[in-house]
Formats: structure tokens, sequence, C-alpha cells
């Protein structure tokens, strides 16, 4: 297939549709190697439509097409995931279940068929039929289980564990409502529920044979006759029913499981009319109380009752999910002592750590164990990754609402406490302070990173600067009272999702360059460096990259009714909007920018396209408030002829995963500016850099580790590192005022804010103007700007000589192979889970494994760092 015909197979997006799906072309696909012929699949295609409709295939809707097509995926994997489940039963391979609150999914149906090796068939079938593969994946609803980084990275991880040919499985919620689908409303988000399940999700299967009972409230009875036993009593039981999700691994005959559970009321067991009427009032609330568990992600946890449903959503997770790993462990295995040998559990951020005192209870409780046999299980079986160092992320909950909640649960956490302080009291006898800081219950809450940190015999950062100030400063403590549980794993992203599927032409490119290893192999894009200066691949690139802007113009074209300039560098900050991330500071340039151009309308600079993307948390004022400002700018900016079209900004509403596959190929610069030390690693900087976006960053996070990768000349960094920040922090010394004074262009924008500049917004954006200078400038962003527009500069210099510009794109790619999320999870198998490679059932060689593991590096710590 040439390059025109494949790039021109971009997505068609209608107004007001979602975001579109790139499709793969036939060479990019790979062979069909699963084993079935275009016209078989075109015969079951027609029969699946006909049966489960009772119609011909030309008088069913899109909905319709699509739900028989993912009714015929899942029939075609039905036999390999038996198949996986049956391997597993013989081999007794240690299994992983990676525990989180948040899975964010995406769109299933091309990742499966490709993974299936069963996209160029499809795709064939579909067209002789007159339909259409990328209409219909079209079709599907993003399911939007998660808020951001986090719920994404478990996704990733599910692939890559499937692919990598690992016993890993994924244990969620099934939320009815994802997170809120964001609208603009004359500038401002507007929060819509998002009703994902309304037309059906057809790719998970309900197992209420599977179905546990957790239990709530109530008391604890102690009873003693000889031995003390703990009788919970007067509880309210919920049924949690498992959706299983299958997740299929690169054609290599695997599919694990994500096990999502659902909260749900058994109505037969409750009196319809107490008083001997006949409504059933009081069962239908009943149930809707009950089913309010599973209703929605992180409900609003500003009140106590919002408060208490988050903690029951947690236990609820992880109750469910304990009893069916047990059970099945019950099924083929012996006793549960050699529970550690055979499974391991991994806690995904504080909100599945309940795991540990759920572990104990059933190994005490219903087991027998002695505390020291079942802490000692515990404690080899579960480990923890932390994702955040932001203190209002670290949770804790109020004492009393953990006893009323969870009673029984509550004595453990209890006992674990004390367990371990008096462990804490032997190494530092009299130290209370100490003792008291690191407690788990200490003023009356219970601090759940602490339980974590106690409970698992791993703790790990997820990009090495992130884990040396969790080593160093937030656990430091901790780290020295058990420095061997602490280490890093650095994030990773699949390049199957973010690269092959969402951006065919590259991969394409890839694989014509090199042959089509990387796929499974992705250190192998190395050797793509030899041709970053290479003309003919050079010109590829640039036209690859020109056609996913027109794709992603159109979008914008037919969504927004704004025109972009495909020859413009298109610079993207898309992420959750948060004031550590500073799309202010982005927002700031661009007056600036704007300003200089008013001022000099001949001024020459590149044209310029920047693209935002993120939602703000509901509550969050000042946040959804950037949202405001940056479509006031865009206002402003877009629709002032004087300028001569040399600068664009456009807010892209409602940022999920589908859109992230639109504007992720299309970007040249990938915004990476938070402030230093905040954001433990990022997962976009990644995706981008694998589509040859240049980052412009702060050294934060993975973007310092980008910064090894690729070498300090493919990458603009600025701004202040975060020994410096953390510095300020302890030492003070910082006044915005001064920056401000002596920064005349800055003074201007900042000014602006508030100087009728907007000309409708009034007063609305004085709570940024109040924060850059009478609150002291937390995140430092009047501090970073001088350096952040130098950056700038440069980057425009480097776009303008399009050769050297072109080997920075290029090195991206060709050293992106250690973001890789296959290379994190061997590391996690290796080091953490101690799933040796030759233990593997599948297709993950010892080889593999060890390649995978091999690019790792260390991050020096520069000198003068505050922590050492
Ligand atoms: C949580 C909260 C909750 C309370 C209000 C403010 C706030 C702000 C941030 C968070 C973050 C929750 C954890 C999280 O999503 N962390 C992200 O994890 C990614 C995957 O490891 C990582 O790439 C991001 O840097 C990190 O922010």
């Amino acid at each position: 297939m040439d390059m025109e015909r494949n790039l021109s197979g971009r997505p068609s997006i209608k107004p007001g549709v979602k975001p579109g799906t790139a499709v793969l072309d036939a060479a990019q696909a790979g062979p069909a190697d699963s084993g079935i012929t275009v016209e078989q699949f075109k015969q079951d295609y027609r029969n699946k439509v006909e049966r489960m409709y009772g119609d011909g295939l030309e008088r069913v809707s899109d909905l319709d097409k699509y739900n028989a097509l993912v009714s015929l995926v899942r029939d075609y994997l039905a036999e390999p995931w038996l198949n996986t489940k049956e391997k597993y039963r013989r081999t007794g391979a240690k299994q992983v279940y990676y525990f989180s609150i948040e899975f964010l999914l995406g769109r299933l149906l091309g990742s499966n068929l490709y993974n299936l090796g069963l996209n160029e068939v499809c795709q064939q079938a579909l067209s002789e039929l007159g339909l259409d593969l990328r209409t219909l994946r079209q079709v599907e609803e993003d399911p939007g289980l998660g808020n951001g980084g986090l719920g994404r990275l478990a996704a990733c991880y599910l692939d890559s564990m499937a692919s990598l040919g690992l016993p890993g499985h994924g244990m969620g919620m099934r939320y009815r409502y994802g997170l809120f689908e964001q609208r603009i409303v004359d500038g401002y988000q507007r929060e819509y529920a998002d009703d994902w399940l309304m037309d059906g999700f057809y790719w998970d299967v309900r197992k209420p044979a599977e179905a546990v009972e957790v239990r709530f409230g109530g008391n604890v009875r102690i009873k003693s006759n000889g031995k003390t036993q703990y009788i919970h009593e007067g509880y309210e039981t919920v049924l949690a029913v498992p959706y299983d999700v299958p997740v299929v691994g690169y054609r290599n005959g695997m599919v694990n499981t994500l096990r999502l559970w659902s909260a749900e009321a058994r109505l037969s067991e409750v009196v319809c009319a107490p008083q001997g009427g006949s409504d059933c009032q009081k069962a239908v609330e009943y149930s809707q109380t009950v089913e309010e568990l599973s209703n929605i992600l992180y409900p609003d946890d500003s009140t106590y009752e919002g408060k208490a449903l988050r903690l029951k959503q947690q236990y609820f997770l992880v109750s469910a999910g304990l009893q069916s790993i047990i059970r099945n462990y019950r099924e083929n295995n012996g006793h549960l002592r050699e529970f550690p040998h055979k499974i391991a559990i991994h806690i995904n951020d504080t909100h599945p750590v309940l795991c540990i005192p759920e572990l104990l209870r059933i190994l005490l409780d219903e087991e027998q164990l002695t505390w020291e046999e079942a802490w000692n299980i515990t404690v080899q079986t579960m480990s923890y990754t932390n994702h955040t160092i932001l203190p209002e992320a670290l949770e804790t909950w109020p004492e009393d609402l953990f006893r009323t909640v969870l009673p029984r649960l509550y004595l453990i956490v209890r006992d674990i406490n004390e367990y371990y302080c008096r462990s804490l009291w032997e190494a530092y006898p009299g130290d209370w302070d100490r003792i008291s800081r690191m407690a788990i219950i200490s003023y009356n809450r219970i601090h759940m990173a602490h339980l974590a940190i106690v409970g698992c015999h791993s703790v790990n950062g997820v990009a090495e600067l992130h884990t040396d100030i969790l080593k160093n400063k937030i656990m430091k403590e901790f780290c020295d009272f058990s420095p061997a549980k602490f280490n890093n794993k650095t994030n990773g992203v699949t390049q199957r999702r973010w690269v092959s599927l969402c951006n065919p032409a590259l991969a394409q490119l890839i694989t014509d360059t090199i042959g089509p290893r990387w796929v499974e192999h992705p250190q192998e894009l190395a050797q793509l460096e030899r041709h970053s200066a290479d003309t003919a691949f050079q010109h590829h690139l640039l036209k690859v990259k020109l056609q996913n802007k027109v794709a992603l113009a159109k979008y914008v074209k037919e969504k927004h009714g704004i025109t972009l300039d495909v020859n413009s560098i298109f610079d993207s900050q898309v992420k959750r909007i948060h004031a550590y991330k500073r799309q202010t500071l982005n927002v700031l340039h661009i007056m600036a920018l704007y300003n200089r151009l008013k001022e000099n309308p001949l001024l020459d600079i590149e044209p310029h396209t920047f693209i935002f993307g993120g939602k703000a948390a509901v509550n969050y004022h000042i946040a959804k408030n950037t949202i405001k400002l940056i479509n006031s700018l865009a206002d402003l900016v877009n629709n002032d002829k004087s300028i001569r079209d040399k600068i664009k900004v456009v807010f892209l509403e409602n940022y999920n995963v589908s859109l992230a596959e639109l504007i992720i190929p299309a970007t040249d610069v990938s915004e990476q500016i938070p402030t230093a030390s905040y954001e433990a690693s990022g997962t976009g900087n990644m995706k981008f850099m694998m589509n040859g976006a240049v980052t412009i960053g702060t050294l934060d996070g993975a973007n310092i580790e980008i910064k090894q990768a690729v070498g300090e000349d493919n990458i603009i960094v600025f701004g202040l590192t975060a020994e410096e920040v953390l510095a300020y922090y302890r030492g003070g010394g910082y006044n915005p005022w001064e920056v401000y004074q002596d920064n005349e262009r800055l003074r201007q924008v900042v000014d602006q804010l508030i100087n009728g500049f907007f000309p409708a917004a009034g007063d609305l954006f004085r709570g940024h103007f109040d924060s850059l200078l009478h609150q002291g400038d937390h995140f430092f962003v009047l501090k970073d700007f001088a350096s952040y527009e130098a950056a700038h500069q440069v980057l425009d210099e480097r776009y303008k000589d399009r050769p050297v510009w072109l080997k920075m794109c290029s090195a991206n790619i060709a050293h992106s192979g250690r973001f890789s999320s296959d290379r994190t999870f061997a590391e996690y198998a290796t080091d953490i889970w101690h799933i040796r490679p030759d233990t593997l059932p599948f297709s993950a060689s010892e080889k593999q494994i060890r390649e995978a593991v091999k690019v790792k590096k260390n991050v020096r710590i520069p000198e003068g760092y505050p922590y050492q």
C-alpha cells in the first residue's frame, strides 16, 4: 500500500460526532494469522446479525452492526480465552491481580481486532459487504472508567501483561456512569452524566453465578472460649456481581481477564410491604441505595455521606475481588499458606489498600491462622505503587467513619497499627514524635499510605525523580526503617494503542524502515536513529505528520467551526486542568506572543496552533476558570484579523482516550510544563514522544528520563529544577512581585487578566491574578515565565530549520522504546512479583524480558539535592 492511500484513510468526522478512528492499512496490520478467511468472516458476520436482530444486514442500524461485530469478535476470542484459563490451571502459574479503582480503557474494537490479528480480514470482509470498519469503530462509546493518568496507565498495563504473556488480570469497578462528559458552553465547562452503558456494553460477560456478598456496618462481638473469635453481626449485605472483560494479548493466543464489579440488591430478600400494603416502594428505594455504590466514579467526598460512599466503594472492590481470588485459588490449590507463591496482588495507589486488612481478616477469621502466619502471607502477597505526592491526594479516613462502616476491619487495622508501632518502639525507643508521624492511626485518622507501606513487601514510585522524592522526603522515615521495600518503576505506555492503532501511517513508515519487530520489541525503534537524517525518511515523516494534522483540522472545523492552518506548529497541552500542571503559564506565553504581534504585525514568527484539552474537577473553581480563560483567549485571538492567522488557540471539549488518539499523532510540540517535583511521572509525554513530537518541558517526572533517552539536543527544557523549587519551599526567598516588576512583557500579560483586555470577563480572572501575586505564586508561574519564553524561541528556531527539526522528531521516536509499558511490566514481574520468565506459560521468552529490563537507567541525583 502506498503512503498516499494509507494516509488518506484518516477519520472522517461529522459535526457532533465522537472523535474519529484511524484505520490500519493491510501491511501494517501484519499477517492475517487468525486462521479466519475473509469469506468465513463475511458469512459469520451476516449470520450473527441475522441471529441477533432477526433482520438482514441491509436493514439494521449502525449500532446493531457494531454490536453484532463485537459479538462476533467475542466469539472468536472465546477459545483463546478458555485456553488461557485452562493453561493457567494446568501449569499452576503464579497469577497477578492488579487492583485499581480506575481503568480508562478507551475503545476496544480496534485494539482487540489488532491484537487478535483480525484487523485486515475484518476490514476486507466489511468492505466487501459495503461497510466501513472506521464507521463502526466510531460507534463505540469510550468506557471512561477513570479520571486521567492513573486509570489510563492501568489500561496500558493490561495490554502489556497480556502481550508479554504474563498471567496478570485487572480487578476494578463497573461504574454505571463514567467520568462526566464535558461540554463547553459560552467558554465555561459544563458537566453532563456519562451514560456510557446506555446502549449496552458488549465486551463484558456478566457472571451472576460468581457473585459474592460484601458486608457493611453492624458490630463485632468478641467470643472467647479458649480462642478469641470475632463475630460480625447486624451488617448490611450488598451483592457484588462480576463482569469479565477479555484482555487480548498481541497475537500470542493469550486472553487475560479484567473483572469489573457491580453492586446489586437481591430484591427477592426484601419484604415489599411491611405494613401489609401492596406497593414495593421500599424495595425500590433499597435497591437504589445499594446500586449507588457502583454508580459513579469518585463520588463527591466533600460531605460526610460522600466520604462514606467512597470508603464503601473501596471496600466493595477489595472484598469482592479478594473473595473471588480466594475462591478460585481454593479450586486449584491447597492450603492458603502457599498463597504468596501462587498469587501476587498489586495495589494501584492507595484506593485498594484495604486489600491488606481484608486478606488478614480472611486468614484470621475464616482460616484460623495465627497472627504471624497471616501477617507474613499478607505482606508477601501485596505490593503498592504510589502515584502522587500531592498532600491533598494522600488519603486518610476519620477513625469514626471507618469504625462505623467497617467494624471488623477497624479492629484489624488497630492491631496492625499496634504491631507496627511496637516494632518502631524497638527501633526508636522513646522517640514518640517519630512514632506518631509514622503510625497508621494518629490524631483520629487512618493513613492509607502508611498502611500500604507497612503491609506490602514492595513500594514503588513511577519515575526516578518521584521515587527519590518518596524515599528522601515524603516517605523518608519509612524508607530509613525498611529501605529494601522501596524501588522505582518508571511508567510506560503501550506502543500498540499509542502508535500502531492511533497513528497507522507512522507505524507503516517505521515498519517499512526497520521491519515489524518493534511492535513486540520496542527497543528496536532505536534502529531508526540511523535513518533520522535520511532525506527520504524525513520526507515521509513530514508527510505523515501533515496528514495527521489534516485529520485533526477536519475534526476541529466540523466540531468547533475553527479553521486551522495545517502548516503551522501544532502545540498541544492536553491533560487534566490543575494549577500544578500550569496551563496558565502556557496561556500567559500565548498572550505575550499575541501582544508582540499586535505591536508589530509584521513580526516574523512561525504560525502556531495552540491546542488545549482536559477536564477540571467539578468543584475545582480556579481550574474551571482556567478553561474559561483559554476560551476567552481563543475568542480574542482567533477573531483578530490583524494578526493574519499567525496564532490560533483551540480548546477541544471532552478530552478522552479517543480524542487523545486524534490529537497526539498530529502534534509537533508536546507541552509538559508542571512545576518541577509535582508531576509524579506523566504518561502523555511518552505518547507524544512516540509519535514524533518534541517536548518542551520542565525537569520533572519522566521528562528527566525522556531527556536522558533522547539527549539534550532533542528536547527543550526550561524552568526551576525540583531541588530549586523545594529549596524555595524550605527556605523562602521567592517574591513574585519582583519578577513582575522586572519583566515588562510579563507585567503586561498579568495585568491583562484584570484590566479589561478580555472585554466580557469583568473580574473573572482576578483569582488567577491574586494567586500569581497576592498569594505568592505557589507554582512558580511567574518565576518560570522568562525561561519558558526563551525555550519557545529556541523551539521556533529549530522548527525553521526543517531537517534539524525532523531529526529531532526521529530521535524522539527512536528512543521511545524505553517508555513502553512492556518494559515497565517486565520489571514489575521480575522485581516485584517474582514471576521468573521461564515459568511464564506463553510467549514472553526469558530473552525478551531480559532485553526489556536491560534498558533501565538510573537518574543521577543533582549535586546539592536537598533530600540526601
Ligand atoms: C488526585 C487528587 C485528588 C484530590 C484533589 C487533587 C488531586 C490531584 C491529583 C491526584 C492524582 C491522583 C493520582 C494520579 O492520577 N497520579 C498520576 O498518575 C500517573 C500514572 O502514574 C502519573 O503519570 C501522573 O504524573 C500522576 O499525577
